[in-house]
């Protein structure tokens, strides 16, 4: 299966019915949906990437949540998520999910980044959202290889949303086409597990 590398494109996996995981080229503060992401820090301070932009987007709203939170739970650990208001956004709540700082990759940040998607889909199931957009947690200012961050994101967003009670569709907004181009194949070169159900890839050609 190939990919129209010379256009823009989404991919849709479709891994039950009617639960599906689209791959998209995007601004994730612009996109629709019941949750968005943001990919933080452990004292859930506005910083910059998509952490500033989703801040700088929603408004003062978010921050404020924030602030009360680590003020009474202190810094977040990688890993860990936490759902706020989503202020100005078009969304109902933003999840501020921790990820690793890449540091070799013998330091735990596999698992590290795998319970941030966990997290954040338990989080927006409990709050019987239907849809969560996430970014490539980790890949920007952390530095975690997108590639080795792409094998980790798709499986797991997989397995959560197969056993979700509430949600049923999961964006990837990737904020270049490099990064699509790295998720869309990682993810049609996953759908023939060696264990574990098969899922079916739909690429869509898009008029820029
Ligand atoms: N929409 C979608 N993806 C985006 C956007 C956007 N508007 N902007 C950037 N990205 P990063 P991290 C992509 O650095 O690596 C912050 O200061 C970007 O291309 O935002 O988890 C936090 O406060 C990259 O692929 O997050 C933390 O301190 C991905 O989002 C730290 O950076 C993640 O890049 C977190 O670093």
């Amino acid at each position: 299966m190939d990919l129209p590398r010379g256009k823009n494109y989404d991919v849709s996996l479709l891994v039950g019915d009617p639960h599906e995981i689209r791959l998209v080229r995007g601004d994730i503060t612009q996109y629709p949906a019941d949750a968005i992401v943001n990919a933080a820090n452990s004292e859930l301070l506005p910083g910059g990437g998509v952490c500033g932009a989703i801040h700088r987007a929603g408004g003062p709203l978010i921050a404020d949540e924030c602030r009360r939170i680590r003020s009474e739970r202190g810094s977040l650990p990688a890993g860990q998520a936490v759902a706020t208001t989503a202020g100005r956004l078009e969304a109902k709540y933003v999840i501020h999910a921790v990820g690793p700082v890449w540091q070799g990759g013998d330091h735990g940040e596999a698992e590290m980044l795998a319970s941030c998607y966990r997290e954040s889909m338990c989080i927006a199931d409990e709050l019987k959202l239907h849809s969560i957009a996430f970014p490539a947690i980790s890949t920007g200012i952390f530095g975690y290889p997108v590639e080795q961050a792409a094998w980790i994101a798709i499986p797991l967003l997989i397995e959560s949303l197969r056993v979700a009670k509430n949600l049923v569709f999961v964006s990837l907004v990737l904020f270049d086409k490099t990064m699509l181009d790295v998720f869309a194949t990682a993810a049609i070169a996953q759908r023939k597990p060696a264990s574990g159900d098969p899922y079916e890839v739909r690429i869509g050609i898009m008029n820029d």
